[in-house]
């Protein structure tokens, strides 16, 4: 059978208006001559049928005589009609290994393809936990930023201040000189002094405190990691004048070391993918085939879940020259194109999908999901669609999926070696720390000021899915699995001329019932 016969069958289905359970397509797939097995299908079905499922196929096949014959050399007897060897889709010639000759009245497909591929979905859960769609509240008013970074405060604050004695920034300046003193704050500004040390001051709901890192402290190494905008704690020493204090110690909200990751009770596995880039010159549309008709065989049956974390389309107008390298122009197209592509994997694969920055939906963090016009056209597979971010529990296990546009700052603002595009998940590390997923205002990452501050890490997630910067890399952070996918594009040109080299074509298939990561690579 050659590699592609899955995606294709579920094309030629799709083509026809029906949707395909993936046992279904297995077994068409599997048998002597799908193409012919896949026409008495479509003969036999009953009119008002949606869905192709597997009683469908198996009626079909044995009535079908050779059209059924699966993994097995032909059959004395069932000759295959010259009707049934259409050249579109390969008769599959099988090897002797596959399985005993059926004897005539193939009716079980035999051997491993007919293994239990999917299980019982009644053992499946999925819940989502922190969609925003449809709850924006935000009028881009100056009260919304007030009131977003408020709540970032309020929020973040509340896992620092039974850390530390804190005090408010104008209560500070009226202790007296010499008094220990800590606060929790937004990090306001960063700067070096003439004599190398470091000046940063923090704001509260109050006002704002200078704190200085004397250079050759241990915390100094902590400034290279600090944004703006982020939420922490100092404690230090009031100088004379109670006009600025010296740092002894920096707490960050942080993912506590006593972190313990929840697994599901079953061996399921859940394929983690973003950066899809249909439309664009550079998808890679024979890897993302290659892909959905591994999810179409018995090495990836126990794969019951996939996660897409955004840019499903390129977009138009998304980066300057863009559109000399698109292949569809239209950005409704692209979804449509998109949406084929989404159709090829197994149909009975429950699947999540965020929006990115190529989507179309509002630039400005959090995102909401794709609108009505958008799901109508991806709905093929039935996909939950919500926020960027958003976090859902699969079987127990919280995934928190963020497109991940933030990573190019973390990764321009920090030294090289705490975070570099070579090591995407280092750079997600920090964004657990700070228990934010776009801690900078201001930079590339736009955000839209709402009443609540969406962006927040509130809970603590097992698995922490981001894409954007199309690099492949994962790693556990205080036993938070942080997973950055590659993508489906091959390099542009943008990105050749700035030496990122993508991994492109991959999927990291994660076991949910142990967190452990397993590559396939499909280019
Ligand atoms: O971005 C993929 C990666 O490439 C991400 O790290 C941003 C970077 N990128 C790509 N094109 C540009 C341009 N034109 N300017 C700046 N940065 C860019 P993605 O948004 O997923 O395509
Ligand atoms: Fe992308
Ligand atoms: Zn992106």
């Amino acid at each position: 059978m050659p590699l592609e016969a899955p995606a294709r069958i579920v094309g030629e289905l799709t083509s026809r208006g029906y949707n395909a359970e993936r046992e279904a397509v297995t077994r068409l797939a599997a048998a002597e001559n799908p193409n012919a097995a896949l026409e008495r299908v479509l003969e036999e079905i009953p009119d008002d049928a949606l869905v192709v499922r597997t009683d469908h196929v198996e009626a079909a096949l044995s009535t079908g005589g050779a059209a059924g014959a699966v993994g097995a050399e032909t059959v004395a007897g069932t000759e295959p009609s010259p009707a049934d060897s259409t050249p579109s889709v390969s008769t599959g010639t099988s090897s002797p290994e596959d399985g005993e000759p059926t004897g005539g009245v193939p009716v079980e497909t035999g051997g491993s393809l007919s293994a239990d591929r999917s299980a019982d979905p009644a053992q499946r859960s999925l819940e989502i936990v922190g969609d925003m769609t449809g709850q924006s509240t935000g009028t881009g008013e100056y009260s919304d930023f007030v009131s977003v970074f408020r709540d970032r405060l309020d929020r973040l604050g509340a896992k620092l201040r039974g850390r530390v004695n804190h005090r408010p920034a104008t209560a500070i300046q009226d202790m007296p000189g010499g008094s220990e003193v800590a606060m929790v704050g937004l990090v306001n500004d960063i700067r070096s002094t003439a004599s190398g040390h470091w000046l940063i001051e923090l704001e509260d709901a109050t006002g704002t405190f200078p704190w200085l890192v004397m250079k050759d402290r241990e915390y100094a190494d902590l400034v290279g990691e600090l944004l703006c905008d982020e939420v922490l704690a100092m404690e230090g020493t009031l100088a004379d004048d109670s006009g600025i204090a010296f740092v002894d110690a920096m707490h960050f909200p942080d993912v506590p070391r006593t972190h313990e990751p929840s697994t599901a009770d079953r061996h399921v596995q859940a394929a983690l993918i973003s950066d899809v880039h249909v439309g664009s010159q550079e998808f890679m549309a024979d890897a993302w085939n290659a892909f959905a008709d591994w999810l179409h065989t018995p090495e990836a049956r126990h794969v019951e879940y996939l996660l897409l974390a955004g840019d499903m389309v390129e977009g138009v107008g998304v980066y300057p020259d863009q559109d000399e390298e698109l292949d569809i122009v239209d950005i409704y197209e692209q979804y449509e194109a998109f949406s084929e592509h989404l159709k090829k994997v197994p149909g009975d694969i429950e699947i999540v999908m965020i929006p990115g920055n190529h989507d179309a939906v509002r630039l400005a963090e959090p995102q909401p999901g794709f609108d009505e016009e958008l799901r109508e056209i991806m709905s093929a597979h039935d996909p939950q669609i919500v926020s960027n971010p958003s976090m859902v529990t699969l079987e127990g296990v919280s995934v928190l999926m963020y497109h991940g546009v933030s990573l190019d700052e973390v990764i321009a603002e920090l030294p090289e070696a705490k975070a570099s595009y070579d090591d995407p998940h280092k750079a997600m590390y920090h964004l657990l720390k700070k228990r934010h997923v776009a801690p900078q205002f201001g930079g590339h990452t736009r955000l839209a000021p709402e009443e609540k501050d969406y962006l927040i890490i509130d809970e603590v997630p097992d698995i922490f899915h981001t894409g954007h910067v199309h690099k492949l890399g994962f790693g556990k952070y205080h036993d938070v699995l942080a997973i950055n996918s590659g993508c489906w594009q091959a390099q542009t040109d943008f990105q050749k001329s700035v030496n990122i080299d993508p991994d492109a074509g991959f999927a990291p298939i994660v076991d949910l019932d142990t967190l452990d990561v397993t590559v396939q690579k499909f280019s």
